[in-house]
């Protein structure tokens, strides 16, 4: 009697926990709570790294990403919350490997001309030097692009007292063409200040683009031998879709926000960039490295957080895609870089990644 009534009693608390248990599951999944599956776990966890520019010197794989942390600064457009004082870099010995944090590389406080916000670097190899491009604020609040050298790839660097003349905007990417010819390709609407930027003369009240009207340009400009100038006057690099024609501003799922990358793949300039507002990485191919670059699709669909930023790189023979989410905070302005392998197709084109399985 006594058996009977527990079994009685288990079998009711299983039905009552049965209908609690399935609402609630289908709540979570409605709402979006539920984790995506990544295929890529963060390549360190003890400081936010964002903006992975990624480069083989010496066989030695080097990540030169933005240092994230908490500065506390409200969000807005203009990524005022990304406020980051210094640089960190890493370096691995092979993909999958172990991932070390070679401490603070170039400190804010260190580069003479800055105001603020250290945003996305890269980084060049010549005649034994180094040398680390950077993006901050000057102390009128206007992007440049600075440049700090080393005997060595992790640092210290040490910045020059001027930003590049004639250099603006955002995000250099610097690139080594196959006649050892370097160019740099910058630039990033909104917060990236590139829409103040007409003919290489400043108006601080310009506007954005309106749908209808062309969107705005990324920049290149060639190095002069030293790396630490221009040799020309910097140009403004087409991104045409199959009929030769520049994208509009209403076009903002294909048209360049920032994030500039090259790399050159069979003979081939790819351009690659963050569509910002519409967060993919697309990528456009051309003859030159001036362009024009004929648009091929998406590299990287979006991924958690608001920016997408990468970088391509050759490591012993197979292609990687350097990138970053929010995994380990689930904030936009607190990022952690990954990597992962990328693939093209026969003919040249690159198959689209998603960063979640
Ligand atoms: O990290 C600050 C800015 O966020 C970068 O310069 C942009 O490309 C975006 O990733």
């Amino acid at each position: 009697m006594k058996n009977n009534f527990l079994r009685a009693l288990k079998t009711t608390a299983r039905v009552i926990l049965f209908f609690f248990l399935i609402p609630d599951c289908s709540i979570a999944q409605e709402k979006g709570t539920l984790k995506k599956t990544p295929l890529s776990q963060p390549l360190v966890n003890h400081i936010y790294t964002a903006d992975p520019s990624a480069h083989v010197f010496n066989g030695k794989i080097y990540i030169y990403p933005s240092h994230d942390f908490e500065a506390g600064v409200k969000e807005d457009d203009l990524g005022s919350h990304f406020a980051m004082k210094d640089y960190h870099i890493l370096s691995m010995d092979s993909i999958g490997g172990k991932v070390t944090d070679h401490g603070v590389a170039l400190d804010i406080k260190d580069i003479p001309w800055a105001g603020r916000q250290l945003w996305a670097p890269d980084a060049a190899y010549k005649n034994g030097a180094y040398y680390l491009y950077f993006p901050v604020k000057d102390k009128t609040d206007v992007f440049h692009i600075g440049v700090a050298t080393s005997a060595s790839p992790t640092g210290p660097f040490k910045a020059e007292k001027e930003p590049i003349k004639g250099s603006y905007s955002i995000d250099p990417c610097i690139f080594k063409d196959d006649d050892g010819s370097y160019y740099m390709y910058f630039g990033g609407i909104w917060g990236g200040q590139l829409q103040r930027w007409d003919n290489n003369q400043y108006h601080a009240d310009a506007k954005l683009k309106t749908q209808n009207e062309e969107a705005i340009l990324p920049r290149v400009a060639k190095l002069s031998a030293d790396m630490k100038s221009f040799s020309e006057e910097v140009k403004p690099i087409r991104i045409v879709d199959t009929n030769g024609k520049t994208f509009l501003e209403s076009n903002n799922d294909k048209r360049f926000f920032e994030a500039a990358w090259m790399h050159k793949y069979k003979g081939k300039y790819y351009f690659s960039y963050s569509t910002g507002d519409t967060h993919n990485i697309c990528y456009a191919v051309g003859n030159s490295p001036y362009g024009p670059f004929t648009y091929k699709g998406i590299v990287l669909l979006p991924v958690e957080g608001w920016t997408n930023h990468h970088s391509i790189a050759e490591v012993k023979g197979k292609w990687y895609l350097f990138y970053h989410d929010v995994q380990l905070s689930g904030k936009t302005h607190l990022r952690n870089v990954k990597v992962t392998e990328l693939k093209y197709n026969p003919d040249g084109s690159i198959q689209t990644i998603n960063a979640y399985k």
